[in-house]
Protein backbone atom coordinates (compact mmCIF):
# COMPACT_ATOMS: atom_id res chain seq x y z
CA UNK A 1 0.00 0.00 0.00
CA UNK A 2 1.13 3.09 -0.81
CA UNK A 3 5.10 1.84 -1.32
CA UNK A 4 5.92 3.71 -4.51
CA UNK A 5 4.87 6.90 -3.35
CA UNK A 6 6.60 6.82 -0.05
CA UNK A 7 9.79 6.07 -1.79
CA UNK A 8 9.61 9.00 -4.47
CA UNK A 9 8.00 11.01 -1.54
CA UNK A 10 10.93 10.84 1.18
CA UNK A 11 13.60 10.85 -2.66
CA UNK A 12 11.64 14.32 -2.96
CA UNK A 13 12.13 15.49 0.24
CA UNK A 14 15.77 15.43 -0.05
CA UNK A 15 16.11 19.10 -1.53
CA UNK A 16 14.23 20.85 1.64
CA UNK A 17 16.51 18.52 4.22
CA UNK A 18 19.17 20.45 5.68
CA UNK A 19 18.13 24.16 4.52
CA UNK A 20 17.75 26.73 7.08
CA UNK A 21 14.54 28.15 5.33
CA UNK A 22 11.79 27.44 3.11
CA UNK A 23 11.92 29.58 0.10
CA UNK A 24 9.90 29.18 -3.34
CA UNK A 25 13.41 28.20 -5.06
CA UNK A 26 14.14 25.74 -2.63
CA UNK A 27 10.90 23.68 -2.61
CA UNK A 28 10.25 24.13 -6.63
CA UNK A 29 12.13 20.41 -7.06
CA UNK A 30 10.75 18.85 -4.25
CA UNK A 31 7.30 20.38 -5.63
CA UNK A 32 7.98 19.08 -9.00
CA UNK A 33 8.85 15.76 -7.51
CA UNK A 34 5.76 15.19 -5.76
CA UNK A 35 3.91 15.98 -8.61
CA UNK A 36 5.32 13.59 -10.69
CA UNK A 37 5.02 10.99 -7.88
CA UNK A 38 1.16 11.51 -7.08
CA UNK A 39 0.71 11.53 -10.73
CA UNK A 40 2.58 8.11 -11.26
CA UNK A 41 0.57 6.78 -8.73
CA UNK A 42 -2.78 7.60 -10.73
CA UNK A 43 -3.83 10.59 -8.38
CA UNK A 44 -6.70 12.50 -10.24
CA UNK A 45 -4.84 15.22 -12.08
CA UNK A 46 -7.61 18.04 -10.12
CA UNK A 47 -6.55 17.21 -6.99
CA UNK A 48 -2.76 16.97 -7.46
CA UNK A 49 -2.75 20.73 -9.01
CA UNK A 50 -5.11 22.14 -5.95
CA UNK A 51 -2.93 19.72 -3.68
CA UNK A 52 0.48 21.40 -4.66
CA UNK A 53 -1.15 24.94 -4.95
CA UNK A 54 -1.89 24.16 -1.57
CA UNK A 55 1.28 22.82 0.05
CA UNK A 56 3.39 26.17 -1.67
CA UNK A 57 1.17 28.17 -0.03
CA UNK A 58 1.41 26.76 3.41
CA UNK A 59 4.93 26.24 2.85
CA UNK A 60 6.05 29.65 1.94
CA UNK A 61 3.89 31.28 4.21
CA UNK A 62 5.17 29.35 7.21
CA UNK A 63 7.04 31.12 9.64
CA UNK A 64 10.46 29.20 10.65
CA UNK A 65 9.71 27.66 14.08
CA UNK A 66 13.00 27.76 16.29
CA UNK A 67 14.57 24.48 16.31
CA UNK A 68 13.08 22.91 13.81
CA UNK A 69 13.89 22.07 10.51
CA UNK A 70 12.54 23.33 7.64
CA UNK A 71 12.47 19.99 6.11
CA UNK A 72 10.64 18.41 8.94
CA UNK A 73 8.50 21.38 8.79
CA UNK A 74 7.72 20.56 4.97
CA UNK A 75 6.84 16.73 5.83
CA UNK A 76 4.19 17.93 8.13
CA UNK A 77 2.55 20.51 5.77
CA UNK A 78 2.67 17.52 3.57
CA UNK A 79 1.04 15.47 6.47
CA UNK A 80 -1.64 17.86 7.14
CA UNK A 81 -2.76 18.26 3.11
CA UNK A 82 -2.43 14.41 2.25
CA UNK A 83 -4.92 14.05 5.67
CA UNK A 84 -6.71 17.13 3.90
CA UNK A 85 -8.11 15.48 0.66
CA UNK A 86 -8.41 12.29 2.30
CA UNK A 87 -11.27 13.68 4.36
CA UNK A 88 -9.80 14.95 7.52
CA UNK A 89 -11.30 12.66 10.46
CA UNK A 90 -12.26 8.83 10.25
CA UNK A 91 -15.98 9.13 9.61
CA UNK A 92 -17.77 5.97 10.84
CA UNK A 93 -20.96 5.22 10.08
CA UNK A 94 -23.39 6.55 12.57
CA UNK A 95 -25.83 3.64 13.38
CA UNK A 96 -26.84 4.45 16.74
CA UNK A 97 -30.65 5.77 15.65
CA UNK A 98 -33.89 3.79 17.15
CA UNK A 99 -35.38 1.30 14.66
CA UNK A 100 -33.63 -0.65 11.88
CA UNK A 101 -30.87 0.70 9.81
CA UNK A 102 -30.69 -0.74 6.21
CA UNK A 103 -27.07 -0.90 4.76
CA UNK A 104 -26.99 -1.31 1.07
CA UNK A 105 -24.12 -2.41 -0.44
CA UNK A 106 -23.34 -1.73 -4.29
CA UNK A 107 -20.68 -1.59 -6.80
CA UNK A 108 -19.57 -3.02 -10.09
CA UNK A 109 -19.18 -6.56 -10.75
CA UNK A 110 -16.09 -8.46 -8.25
CA UNK A 111 -15.40 -5.36 -6.64
CA UNK A 112 -15.73 -7.00 -3.52
CA UNK A 113 -19.32 -6.40 -2.22
CA UNK A 114 -20.06 -10.01 -0.58
CA UNK A 115 -16.53 -9.99 1.04
CA UNK A 116 -17.49 -6.34 2.44
CA UNK A 117 -20.72 -7.32 3.26
CA UNK A 118 -19.64 -10.19 5.40
CA UNK A 119 -16.74 -8.00 6.97
CA UNK A 120 -19.08 -5.64 7.87
CA UNK A 121 -21.52 -7.51 9.60
CA UNK A 122 -18.48 -8.99 11.74
CA UNK A 123 -17.09 -5.91 12.62
CA UNK A 124 -20.82 -4.55 13.88
CA UNK A 125 -21.66 -7.40 15.60
CA UNK A 126 -18.15 -7.98 17.44
CA UNK A 127 -17.24 -3.77 17.42
CA UNK A 128 -20.64 -2.17 18.00
CA UNK A 129 -22.62 -4.93 19.66
CA UNK A 130 -25.47 -4.81 16.74
CA UNK A 131 -27.72 -7.86 16.06
CA UNK A 132 -26.87 -7.95 12.28
CA UNK A 133 -29.21 -9.69 9.32
CA UNK A 134 -27.18 -10.08 6.06
CA UNK A 135 -29.59 -10.41 2.99
CA UNK A 136 -28.76 -11.77 -0.39
CA UNK A 137 -30.45 -9.51 -2.97
CA UNK A 138 -28.29 -10.63 -5.67
CA UNK A 139 -30.79 -12.12 -8.07
CA UNK A 140 -28.37 -11.35 -11.41
CA UNK A 141 -25.42 -14.25 -9.63
CA UNK A 142 -27.63 -16.65 -8.32
CA UNK A 143 -24.66 -17.81 -6.37
CA UNK A 144 -24.40 -15.00 -4.69
CA UNK A 145 -26.82 -16.30 -2.24
CA UNK A 146 -24.92 -19.51 -1.30
CA UNK A 147 -21.82 -17.16 -0.73
CA UNK A 148 -22.97 -14.96 1.48
CA UNK A 149 -24.38 -17.95 3.58
CA UNK A 150 -20.92 -19.34 4.06
CA UNK A 151 -19.75 -16.11 5.08
CA UNK A 152 -22.65 -15.32 7.73
CA UNK A 153 -22.17 -19.03 8.48
CA UNK A 154 -18.27 -18.56 9.28
CA UNK A 155 -18.80 -15.46 11.30
CA UNK A 156 -22.15 -16.76 13.07
CA UNK A 157 -24.31 -14.08 11.56
CA UNK A 158 -28.12 -14.88 10.84
CA UNK A 159 -28.72 -14.88 6.96
CA UNK A 160 -32.16 -13.93 5.48
CA UNK A 161 -33.40 -16.71 3.30
CA UNK A 162 -34.68 -14.16 0.47
CA UNK A 163 -36.80 -15.66 -2.94
CA UNK A 164 -34.67 -14.92 -5.51
CA UNK A 165 -37.70 -14.94 -7.64
CA UNK A 166 -38.83 -11.25 -6.60
CA UNK A 167 -37.91 -8.11 -7.44
CA UNK A 168 -34.62 -7.13 -5.13
CA UNK A 169 -37.39 -4.12 -3.51
CA UNK A 170 -39.45 -6.77 -2.57
CA UNK A 171 -36.76 -9.02 -1.20
CA UNK A 172 -35.53 -6.54 0.63
CA UNK A 173 -39.01 -5.26 1.87
CA UNK A 174 -39.73 -8.66 3.31
CA UNK A 175 -36.32 -8.95 4.65
CA UNK A 176 -37.24 -5.40 6.97
CA UNK A 177 -40.29 -6.85 8.04
CA UNK A 178 -38.55 -10.10 8.87
CA UNK A 179 -35.58 -7.99 10.86
CA UNK A 180 -38.51 -5.86 12.63
CA UNK A 181 -40.30 -9.31 13.95
CA UNK A 182 -36.83 -10.52 15.27
CA UNK A 183 -35.24 -7.14 17.00
CA UNK A 184 -32.67 -6.96 14.32
CA UNK A 185 -30.70 -3.58 14.40
CA UNK A 186 -28.88 -3.53 11.21
CA UNK A 187 -30.07 -4.89 7.58
CA UNK A 188 -27.06 -5.44 5.55
CA UNK A 189 -28.11 -6.07 2.10
CA UNK A 190 -25.25 -7.39 -1.11
CA UNK A 191 -26.64 -6.60 -4.44
CA UNK A 192 -25.79 -7.53 -7.94
CA UNK A 193 -22.82 -6.23 -9.56
CA UNK A 194 -22.29 -5.68 -13.38
CA UNK A 195 -19.57 -5.35 -15.81
CA UNK A 196 -20.11 -1.95 -16.33
CA UNK A 197 -22.86 0.80 -15.10
CA UNK A 198 -25.54 0.27 -16.97
CA UNK A 199 -29.14 1.22 -17.00
CA UNK A 200 -30.82 -1.65 -16.00
CA UNK A 201 -28.45 -1.70 -12.99
CA UNK A 202 -28.87 1.79 -11.85
CA UNK A 203 -32.92 1.44 -12.03
CA UNK A 204 -33.04 -1.62 -9.68
CA UNK A 205 -30.99 0.27 -7.43
CA UNK A 206 -32.94 3.28 -7.34
CA UNK A 207 -36.18 1.22 -6.59
CA UNK A 208 -34.82 -0.53 -4.48
CA UNK A 209 -33.78 2.53 -2.18
CA UNK A 210 -36.94 4.07 -2.90
CA UNK A 211 -38.68 1.22 -1.59
CA UNK A 212 -35.94 1.67 1.22
CA UNK A 213 -36.41 5.44 1.60
CA UNK A 214 -38.67 5.51 4.91
CA UNK A 215 -36.28 3.35 7.11
CA UNK A 216 -33.31 6.04 5.44
CA UNK A 217 -30.63 3.45 4.41
CA UNK A 218 -27.23 4.25 4.13
CA UNK A 219 -25.64 3.52 0.88
CA UNK A 220 -22.09 2.18 0.65
CA UNK A 221 -20.42 1.58 -2.61
CA UNK A 222 -17.49 -0.86 -3.16
CA UNK A 223 -14.83 -0.02 -5.01
CA UNK A 224 -11.69 -1.95 -6.09
CA UNK A 225 -9.02 0.84 -5.27
CA UNK A 226 -6.58 -1.15 -8.04
CA UNK A 227 -8.46 0.30 -10.31
CA UNK A 228 -7.38 3.74 -9.19
CA UNK A 229 -9.44 6.55 -11.28
CA UNK A 230 -11.85 4.09 -13.39
CA UNK A 231 -13.00 3.30 -8.63
CA UNK A 232 -13.10 6.90 -8.70
CA UNK A 233 -15.37 7.69 -12.33
CA UNK A 234 -17.58 5.01 -10.95
CA UNK A 235 -17.82 6.03 -7.54
CA UNK A 236 -19.14 9.57 -9.27
CA UNK A 237 -21.80 7.70 -11.56
CA UNK A 238 -22.79 5.87 -8.60
CA UNK A 239 -23.00 8.89 -6.19
CA UNK A 240 -24.80 10.84 -8.85
CA UNK A 241 -27.19 8.57 -10.35
CA UNK A 242 -28.71 6.93 -6.79
CA UNK A 243 -27.14 9.19 -4.20
CA UNK A 244 -24.40 7.13 -2.16
CA UNK A 245 -23.65 7.96 1.73
CA UNK A 246 -20.34 6.05 2.14
CA UNK A 247 -16.83 4.81 -0.32
CA UNK A 248 -15.44 1.46 0.93
CA UNK A 249 -11.96 0.89 -0.76
CA UNK A 250 -11.52 -2.94 -0.83
CA UNK A 251 -8.45 -4.95 -1.88
CA UNK A 252 -6.42 -1.91 -0.42
CA UNK A 253 -3.97 -4.99 0.71
CA UNK A 254 -2.95 -5.53 -3.59
CA UNK A 255 -3.20 -1.74 -4.32
CA UNK A 256 -0.01 -0.45 -4.29
CA UNK A 257 -0.65 2.60 -6.04
CA UNK A 258 -2.67 4.83 -3.85
CA UNK A 259 -4.69 7.05 -6.62
CA UNK A 260 -8.05 6.03 -5.58
CA UNK A 261 -7.29 6.28 -1.97
CA UNK A 262 -5.85 9.87 -2.72
CA UNK A 263 -8.46 11.16 -5.11
CA UNK A 264 -12.09 9.54 -4.27
CA UNK A 265 -13.20 12.12 -1.34
CA UNK A 266 -12.21 15.25 -2.84
CA UNK A 267 -13.70 14.12 -6.33
CA UNK A 268 -16.63 12.70 -5.07
CA UNK A 269 -17.39 14.62 -1.67
CA UNK A 270 -18.12 11.51 -0.21
CA UNK A 271 -16.19 10.07 2.75
CA UNK A 272 -14.29 7.18 2.32
CA UNK A 273 -15.99 4.83 5.31
CA UNK A 274 -13.83 1.63 5.44
CA UNK A 275 -11.26 -0.10 3.97
CA UNK A 276 -11.01 -3.90 3.28
CA UNK A 277 -7.55 -5.00 3.22
CA UNK A 278 -7.81 -8.49 2.66
CA UNK A 279 -10.15 -12.05 1.85
CA UNK A 280 -10.47 -12.99 5.33
CA UNK A 281 -13.70 -11.54 7.63
CA UNK A 282 -11.60 -9.72 9.66
CA UNK A 283 -9.67 -7.71 7.47
CA UNK A 284 -11.65 -4.90 7.71
CA UNK A 285 -10.12 -1.13 9.03
CA UNK A 286 -11.50 2.17 9.49
CA UNK A 287 -10.93 4.68 7.14
CA UNK A 288 -8.42 7.09 9.25
CA UNK A 289 -6.85 9.76 6.57
CA UNK A 290 -4.53 11.11 9.22
CA UNK A 291 -2.76 7.88 10.08
CA UNK A 292 -2.73 6.76 6.33
CA UNK A 293 -0.87 10.33 5.85
CA UNK A 294 1.80 9.05 8.33
CA UNK A 295 1.78 5.86 6.33
CA UNK A 296 2.68 7.22 3.44
CA UNK A 297 5.16 9.48 4.72
CA UNK A 298 6.88 6.84 6.62
CA UNK A 299 5.81 8.05 9.40
CA UNK A 300 4.55 5.51 10.67
CA UNK A 301 0.80 4.20 12.56
CA UNK A 302 1.62 3.42 15.81
CA UNK A 303 -1.94 3.91 17.28
CA UNK A 304 -3.25 1.27 14.47
CA UNK A 305 -0.05 -0.74 15.71
CA UNK A 306 -1.79 -0.47 19.84
CA UNK A 307 -5.12 -1.48 18.66
CA UNK A 308 -4.32 -4.36 16.36
CA UNK A 309 -2.20 -6.21 19.04
CA UNK A 310 -4.87 -5.19 21.51
CA UNK A 311 -7.49 -6.49 19.36
CA UNK A 312 -5.45 -9.93 18.36
CA UNK A 313 -3.21 -10.43 21.41
CA UNK A 314 -5.00 -12.76 23.76
CA UNK A 315 -3.84 -11.77 27.51
CA UNK A 316 -3.93 -15.12 29.06
CA UNK A 317 -1.33 -16.42 26.45
CA UNK A 318 0.51 -13.47 26.91
CA UNK A 319 0.86 -13.76 30.60
CA UNK A 320 1.41 -17.07 30.89
CA UNK A 321 4.22 -16.85 28.51
CA UNK A 322 5.84 -13.96 30.84
CA UNK A 323 5.27 -16.04 33.62
CA UNK A 324 7.21 -18.90 31.99
CA UNK A 325 10.07 -16.08 30.93
CA UNK A 326 9.84 -14.54 34.17
CA UNK A 327 11.00 -18.36 35.56
CA UNK A 328 13.79 -18.57 32.79
CA UNK A 329 11.39 -21.12 31.04
CA UNK A 330 10.78 -20.60 26.93
CA UNK A 331 9.35 -23.81 25.38
CA UNK A 332 8.37 -24.78 21.76
CA UNK A 333 4.66 -24.21 22.68
CA UNK A 334 5.51 -20.46 23.79
CA UNK A 335 7.29 -19.67 20.42
CA UNK A 336 4.18 -21.27 18.37
CA UNK A 337 2.17 -18.93 20.52
CA UNK A 338 4.69 -16.06 19.71
CA UNK A 339 4.34 -16.91 15.99
CA UNK A 340 0.70 -17.06 15.91
CA UNK A 341 0.31 -13.30 17.74
CA UNK A 342 2.45 -12.11 15.53
CA UNK A 343 0.64 -13.47 11.83
CA UNK A 344 -2.87 -13.04 13.70
CA UNK A 345 -1.84 -9.54 13.03
CA UNK A 346 -1.29 -9.53 9.66
CA UNK A 347 2.28 -10.09 7.35
CA UNK A 348 5.27 -8.42 8.76
CA UNK A 349 6.16 -5.95 6.01
CA UNK A 350 2.44 -4.50 7.40
CA UNK A 351 3.33 -4.76 10.93
CA UNK A 352 6.72 -3.27 10.66
CA UNK A 353 5.36 -0.39 8.17
CA UNK A 354 3.25 0.71 10.99
CA UNK A 355 6.74 1.68 13.02
CA UNK A 356 7.83 4.82 12.42
CA UNK A 357 11.30 5.09 9.55
CA UNK A 358 10.79 1.32 8.90
CA UNK A 359 9.40 2.07 5.86
CA UNK A 360 12.26 3.56 4.00
CA UNK A 361 14.47 0.32 5.84
CA UNK A 362 11.59 -1.76 4.37
CA UNK A 363 12.89 -0.99 1.07
CA UNK A 364 16.51 -1.88 2.17
CA UNK A 365 15.57 -5.30 3.23
CA UNK A 366 13.15 -6.02 0.33
CA UNK A 367 10.77 -8.88 0.31
CA UNK A 368 10.37 -10.58 3.84
CA UNK A 369 8.18 -13.60 2.50
CA UNK A 370 11.21 -16.03 2.66
CA UNK A 371 11.03 -15.01 6.24
CA UNK A 372 7.51 -15.62 6.47
CA UNK A 373 7.64 -18.59 4.56
CA UNK A 374 10.32 -19.77 7.03
CA UNK A 375 7.66 -19.05 10.02
CA UNK A 376 5.05 -21.28 8.05
CA UNK A 377 7.45 -24.50 7.46
CA UNK A 378 8.56 -24.22 11.46
CA UNK A 379 4.48 -24.34 12.60
CA UNK A 380 4.14 -27.26 10.59
CA UNK A 381 6.57 -28.91 12.10
CA UNK A 382 5.64 -27.54 15.54
CA UNK A 383 2.16 -29.05 14.58
CA UNK A 384 3.96 -33.00 14.76
CA UNK A 385 5.23 -32.70 17.82
CA UNK A 386 3.39 -34.22 21.16
CA UNK A 387 2.43 -32.16 23.79
CA UNK A 388 5.55 -33.33 25.84
CA UNK A 389 7.58 -32.62 23.22
CA UNK A 390 6.61 -29.03 23.13
CA UNK A 391 7.01 -28.72 26.84
CA UNK A 392 10.65 -30.31 26.86
CA UNK A 393 12.58 -30.78 23.13
CA UNK A 394 15.23 -32.82 24.87
CA UNK A 395 13.17 -35.75 24.71
CA UNK A 396 13.27 -35.89 21.07
CA UNK A 397 15.02 -38.87 19.76
CA UNK A 398 15.86 -40.95 16.66
CA UNK A 399 12.59 -42.22 16.14
CA UNK A 400 10.73 -39.07 17.63
CA UNK A 401 12.36 -37.54 14.82
CA UNK A 402 11.56 -39.58 12.44
CA UNK A 403 8.18 -39.44 13.19
CA UNK A 404 7.75 -35.56 13.44
CA UNK A 405 9.87 -35.37 10.35
CA UNK A 406 6.60 -38.09 8.80
CA UNK A 407 4.13 -36.20 9.78
CA UNK A 408 5.11 -32.63 8.90
CA UNK A 409 6.39 -33.96 5.35
CA UNK A 410 9.51 -32.26 5.99
CA UNK A 411 12.94 -33.83 5.86
CA UNK A 412 14.70 -35.12 9.34
CA UNK A 413 17.41 -32.53 8.47
CA UNK A 414 14.94 -30.03 8.29
CA UNK A 415 13.33 -30.72 11.86
CA UNK A 416 17.13 -30.87 12.93
CA UNK A 417 17.38 -27.44 11.80
CA UNK A 418 14.55 -26.33 13.43
CA UNK A 419 16.06 -27.80 16.92
CA UNK A 420 18.82 -26.05 16.73
CA UNK A 421 17.38 -23.04 15.82
CA UNK A 422 14.89 -23.19 18.76
CA UNK A 423 18.31 -24.28 21.51
CA UNK A 424 19.66 -20.48 20.11
CA UNK A 425 16.36 -18.89 20.77
CA UNK A 426 15.83 -20.48 24.37
CA UNK A 427 19.27 -19.39 25.42
CA UNK A 428 18.94 -16.30 24.33
CA UNK A 429 15.49 -15.92 26.22
CA UNK A 430 17.51 -17.33 29.23
CA UNK A 431 19.83 -14.61 29.31
CA UNK A 432 17.68 -11.85 28.89
CA UNK A 433 15.67 -13.47 31.59
CA UNK A 434 18.81 -13.85 34.34
CA UNK A 435 20.33 -10.18 33.04
CA UNK A 436 16.67 -8.91 34.08
CA UNK A 437 16.83 -10.64 37.61
CA UNK A 438 20.01 -9.44 38.26
CA UNK A 439 18.98 -5.60 36.91
CA UNK A 440 20.80 -5.45 33.95
CA UNK A 441 17.50 -4.60 32.01
CA UNK A 442 15.40 -2.84 34.71
CA UNK A 443 12.85 -1.52 32.33
CA UNK A 444 12.42 -3.24 29.68
CA UNK A 445 8.49 -2.58 28.49
CA UNK A 446 6.04 -5.01 29.11
CA UNK A 447 8.15 -7.39 31.39
CA UNK A 448 7.32 -5.73 34.42
CA UNK A 449 5.98 -8.25 36.97
CA UNK A 450 2.36 -8.91 37.10
CA UNK A 451 1.46 -6.61 34.16
CA UNK A 452 -0.53 -8.13 30.74
CA UNK A 453 0.48 -6.79 27.81
CA UNK A 454 -2.76 -4.76 27.99
CA UNK A 455 -2.01 -2.62 30.71
CA UNK A 456 1.98 -2.19 29.76
CA UNK A 457 0.73 -0.53 26.41
CA UNK A 458 -1.44 1.97 27.92
CA UNK A 459 1.21 2.42 30.54
CA UNK A 460 4.11 3.44 28.43
CA UNK A 461 4.75 7.06 28.23
CA UNK A 462 6.32 6.91 25.03
CA UNK A 463 3.32 5.01 23.16
CA UNK A 464 -0.38 6.36 22.27
CA UNK A 465 -2.63 3.95 24.45
CA UNK A 466 -5.99 4.62 25.99
CA UNK A 467 -4.87 7.40 28.13
CA UNK A 468 -3.49 9.73 25.36
CA UNK A 469 -6.40 8.82 23.09
CA UNK A 470 -9.17 10.18 25.74
CA UNK A 471 -6.89 13.16 25.86
CA UNK A 472 -8.28 13.71 22.39
CA UNK A 473 -4.44 14.18 21.43
CA UNK A 474 -3.27 12.74 18.03
CA UNK A 475 -0.83 9.96 19.18
CA UNK A 476 2.82 10.90 19.26
CA UNK A 477 2.88 13.28 16.29
CA UNK A 478 0.65 15.59 18.20
CA UNK A 479 1.35 18.87 19.20
CA UNK A 480 5.29 19.10 19.57
CA UNK A 481 6.69 16.65 17.27
CA UNK A 482 7.44 18.82 14.68
N1 LIG B 1 -6.99 -9.26 -1.82
C1 LIG B 1 -8.27 -8.94 -1.61
N2 LIG B 1 -9.22 -9.65 -2.24
C2 LIG B 1 -10.50 -9.32 -2.00
C3 LIG B 1 -10.86 -8.26 -1.11
N3 LIG B 1 -12.21 -8.17 -1.11
C4 LIG B 1 -12.66 -9.13 -1.94
N4 LIG B 1 -11.65 -9.83 -2.49
C5 LIG B 1 -11.73 -10.93 -3.47
O1 LIG B 1 -12.29 -10.43 -4.67
C6 LIG B 1 -13.12 -11.40 -5.28
C7 LIG B 1 -14.51 -10.83 -5.52
O2 LIG B 1 -15.12 -10.57 -4.28
P1 LIG B 1 -16.71 -10.58 -4.05
O3 LIG B 1 -16.94 -10.16 -2.66
O4 LIG B 1 -17.31 -11.85 -4.50
O5 LIG B 1 -17.12 -9.41 -5.06
P2 LIG B 1 -18.59 -8.93 -5.47
O6 LIG B 1 -18.50 -7.46 -5.67
O7 LIG B 1 -19.58 -9.41 -4.49
O8 LIG B 1 -18.78 -9.68 -6.87
P3 LIG B 1 -20.15 -9.87 -7.68
O9 LIG B 1 -21.17 -10.29 -6.70
O10 LIG B 1 -19.84 -10.93 -8.68
O11 LIG B 1 -20.44 -8.58 -8.33
C8 LIG B 1 -13.11 -12.59 -4.34
O12 LIG B 1 -12.19 -13.52 -4.82
C9 LIG B 1 -12.66 -12.03 -3.01
O13 LIG B 1 -12.01 -12.98 -2.21
C10 LIG B 1 -9.81 -7.53 -0.46
O14 LIG B 1 -10.00 -6.59 0.30
N5 LIG B 1 -8.54 -7.93 -0.75
MG1 LIG C 1 -21.32 -10.50 -4.75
Amino acid sequence: MFDTLSEKFSNAFKYVQGKSKISEENIEETLKEVRTALLEADVNFKVVKEFIASVKEKAIGEKVIKGVNPGEQFVKIMHDELAKIMGDANEELNLDRPGIVPILIVGLNGQGKTTFSGKLALHLKSKKKKDVLLVPADTFRPAAKAQLETLAKQIDVECYDSDLNLHPKDIVLKAIEYAQKHHKNVVIIDTAGRLHVDEELMGQLKEVKIALDSFKPEVLMVADAMTGQEAVNVSKTFHEAIGVTGIVLSKMDSDAKGGAALSIRHVTGVPIRYVSMGEKMKDLELFHPDRLAKRILDMGDVLSLVEKAQENINEDDAESMMKNFQKGKFTVDDFLKQMEMMSSMGSMTSILKMIPGMGGMLRQLGDLSPAENEMKKMKVIISSMTKEERQNYKVIKESRLKRIARGSGSTEQAVTDFIGKFKQMEQMMGGLSSMMKGGGMPSFPGMGPQKGFRQEAGAMPQMPGDKQKKKGTKGPWGKGYF
